[in-house]
């Protein structure tokens, strides 16, 4: 049979005889979704630094916030189905997939895996259906990849808290009602339910940025902000409670950098099939073939990758540093592919009107929050030395 140029375009190794039909159907809602409502819209949300909020209330009837929690409104879906999801919302723009990601991964599974049964019944059934938005502070202005030196300090006064401290890099913190905050205290690190209209919350938007332009990030400044006793989420102590989050976070990049390549690869591939240059459709040149190629072999084993954490996860033995060679690999590769999708576009790749540049530019982001690429090579170099080289005394 002859192949026409598109037929392995898509899905070189039938990757999709991998997953079940409930899966691909989870995936296909998310794909028109992104189709029909960012797509259209993301070059004009990112020119003009601006987050959807409009696409809240449509994602959380889409059943994407909380979307692999369990009770509490949460969606009870598969690892895998959350991973697919996250894939299609990256095709669409790394932005709006962090926004899914602070809110289920980060804000409600610190609840959901750290809360009383009082703030589970508070704050997940209203921030499932996207009436209420959570943000997650853990990183500070001195405290990025290392997060044990954090400053943020929470005391207990009277019958209460009180936190005072700053963070920095928080997604959403602006627009957020309630902010999960770690600080340490005397019983080591803790975290808790801040709801953001607390006297001595303050969340500032940090602009402007070159990358994540369809997403906020903001400074806190905690100010002595006083809480109740039962504002500490009772669950966990120390920072395997805020590292267990930023597990499913992490997890969720895995698959999101893969839309983001893979996007930019389609893009690459019908711009290479259109343009001619020289008499002859640029994807008839040798050296545009060799990256098409290149960016395929990539996308379809950063897939793989994908799938097999997913697989782990579902059956509850993913550990941390899987998850950091996923990370690691997946959003390192993608954006070479995003790159390399660019010189294929030419000078037309530095406009709007095409997105791997713009996926690029939002990758430096990912590859950077959720820690660097420097901290998922020391966290594969310790799990297969058995020696931390984390560096400093
Ligand atoms: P160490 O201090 O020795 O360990 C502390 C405790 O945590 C446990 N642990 C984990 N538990 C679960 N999952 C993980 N991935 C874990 N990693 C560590 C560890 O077992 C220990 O438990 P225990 O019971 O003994 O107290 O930490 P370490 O030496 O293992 O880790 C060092 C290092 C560098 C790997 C770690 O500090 C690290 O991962 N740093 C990167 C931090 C990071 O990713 N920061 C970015 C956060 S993104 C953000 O704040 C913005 S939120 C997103 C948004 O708003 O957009």
């Amino acid at each position: 049979m002859e192949l026409g140029p598109t037929e392995l375009s898509h899905d070189y190794l039938d990757l999709d005889d991998l997953f079940t039909p409930d899966e691909l159907a989870v995936r296909d809602r998310v794909r028109t979704f992104v189709d029909e409502r960012i797509r259209p819209n993301i070059a004009g949300w990112y020119a003009t630094a601006t987050f959807p909020r409009e696409l809240v209330k449509e994602m959380a009837d889409l059943g994407l916030l909380g979307m692999h929690l369990s009770g509490y409104g949460g969606g009870g879906r598969s690892a895998v189905e959350y991973g697919l999801a996250m894939m299609e919302l990256e095709a669409g723009d790394s932005g709006i997939r962090t926004f899914v990601s602070v809110q289920g991964s980060l804000a409600m599974s610190a609840i959901a895996k750290f809360g009383s049964e009082e703030q589970k019944q508070q704050w997940l059934p209203r921030m499932a259906t996207g009436d209420l938005i959570g943000c997650f502070g853990l990183t500070e202005p001195s405290a990025g990849s290392d997060p044990a030196s954090m400053a943020t300090r929470a005391v207990r006064d009277g019958d209460g808290w009180v936190l005072t401290g700053t963070k920095r890099w928080i997604g959403l913190a602006s627009i957020a009602d309630v902010a999960i905050i770690w600080a340490g205290t005397d019983e080591g690190i803790r975290g808790f339910v801040v709801p953001t209209d607390t006297d001595g919350f303050t969340a500032t938007p940090i602009e402007p940025k070159l990358s994540m332009r369809a997403s906020i990030q903001c400074d806190i400044t905690l100010d002595a902000v006083r809480l109740p006793t039962d504002a500490v989420l009772p669950g966990v102590r120390g920072l395997k409670g805020p590292f267990a989050c930023l597990n499913e976070a992490r997890y969720g990049i895995i698959w999101g950098a893969m839309g983001a390549a893979r996007d930019s690869y389609e893009t690459a591939l019908r711009y290479a099939l259109e343009r001619r240059q020289f008499g002859t459709p640029i994807a008839s040149f040798q050296l545009t073939q060799q990256k098409l190629v290149d960016m395929v072999l990539e996308i379809q084993k950063g897939v793989l990758v994908a799938l097999q954490t997913g697989r782990l996860k579902d059956a509850g033995k993913l550990r941390p540093e899987q998850i950091s060679f996923g990370k690691l690999n997946n959003v390192r590769e993608a954006i070479a592919i995003c790159r390399s999708a660019r010189t294929i576009l030419g000078g037309n790749g530095i406009t709007l009107e095409h997105s791997p540049l713009r996926h690029a530019d939002n990758l430096e982001s990912v590859r950077t929050y959720e820690g660097t690429d420097e901290v998922h090579t020391l966290i594969m170099g310790r799990a297969i030395t058995g020696i931390a080289a984390f560096g400093g005394a």
